[in-house]
């Protein structure tokens, strides 16, 4: 892996995978890509970055020839509830986008990493350490981007040899980008909201459990798989992947460990809360462990602990 193309490059996990990716292979070698243009100065800075559009094969092609690329991490999709608001434009950018990429690494002979999600699950799943094969029946049409993505990326590799590998991520917490228009946003902004104001209120019932992981776990399983042995891996796409498992009751009280009079209130919003039910509590992500060592490094009380410790700096720093 020497020359990096990343899409959605903006988003919640592009803008931290691009700086981590850029430390690991040195800034020259990743191209930071996304259908805005406005990039923030440390991006701009630390490696090149353009305004590509991936529903334009040719913004796609002119990239990866222009700078070389053998990889591409493409995280340019639109999450589960703006999804949900905008179906059409979702299926366009999270299938056809995705089919413009796999295209080109076919010609241009790339890897290419895309994240699937515990949203590639629906409600005849599992739910309880669910299988890394089982029934995949997703009622979103996030949901179902993401399963027939999982089936083009895998179709892509048997079809074409294209070396494809994918995640299914959990919802990512994390305390430099605020994520945009998710189902699991709220376990990122309590902790906003902790820290400025001491109260939160909830958009999900206080029992809804759902699969969780810190964004250091999760940029770091996305460059561990694009790394691994290729001979040893099986499932390809996607490995289900998890770090933890919790209600907004259970973070609640976890917080309320390091601000006492933090409250917690709910007010339920039924689109967010159907699209949550629909999914699994909790992974089994045994595959990931055994096929190319997988193993995270966060739990609920370590993430917490550092979520509050970095944005109680940030505040300090007058950063929010
Ligand atoms: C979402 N954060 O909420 C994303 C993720 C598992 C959830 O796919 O849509």
């Amino acid at each position: 892996m020497e020359r990096i193309l990343v899409t959605g490059a903006l988003g919640q996990i592009g803008s931290e995978l691009t700086a981590q990716l850029r430390h690991r292979y040195g800034g020259e070698n990743v191209f930071a890509t996304d259908k805005r243009d406005e990039c923030p100065a440390n991006m701009v800075e630390t490696g090149p970055f353009e305004s590509v559009d991936c529903l334009s094969p040719a913004q796609i092609k002119q990239a990866v020839s222009q700078y070389r690329i053998d990889t591409i991490y493409h995280l340019a999709a639109l999450l589960s509830a703006v999804a949900e608001a905008r179906p059409l434009l979702a299926w366009d950018v999270n299938i056809n986008g995705l089919l413009n990429v796999l295209e080109v690494a076919r010609v241009y002979n790339c890897a290419v990493f895309v994240p699937s999600s515990i949203g590639a699950f629906g409600p005849g799943t599992p739910p309880d350490n669910t299988p890394q094969e089982t029934i995949q029946r997703p009622t979103t049409v996030y949901g179902i981007s993401k399963v027939a993505g999982e089936l083009l990326c895998d179709y892509y590799f048997t079809r074409f040899s294209v070396d494809t590998r994918g995640l299914r991520y959990p919802g990512i917490i994390s305390n430099v980008t605020l994520p945009g228009g998710g189902t699991t946003d709220y376990a990122v902004e309590i902790f906003y909201q902790a820290i400025k104001k001491k109260r939160y209120t909830c958009y999900l019932e206080p029992d809804t459990r759902l699969d969780m992981m810190y964004m250091p776990d999760a940029i770091r399983a996305a460059i561990e798989i694009m790394e691994a042995d290729s001979k040893k891996l099986v499932h390809r796409n996607a490995f289900n992947l998890t770090a933890m498992s919790f209600t907004p009751q259970e973070l609640s009280q976890e917080i309320g460990k390091h601000i006492p009079d933090f409250v917690m209130e709910y007010q339920v919003d039924p689109v967010r809360q159907a699209i949550a039910d629909s999914w699994p509590n909790k992974l089994d992500d045994s595959a990931a462990r055994q096929e190319w060592g997988w193993s995270p490094k966060y739990d609920l009380s370590k993430m917490t602990a550092d979520m509050l410790k970095v944005l109680a700096e940030r505040v300090a720093r007058g950063e929010l």
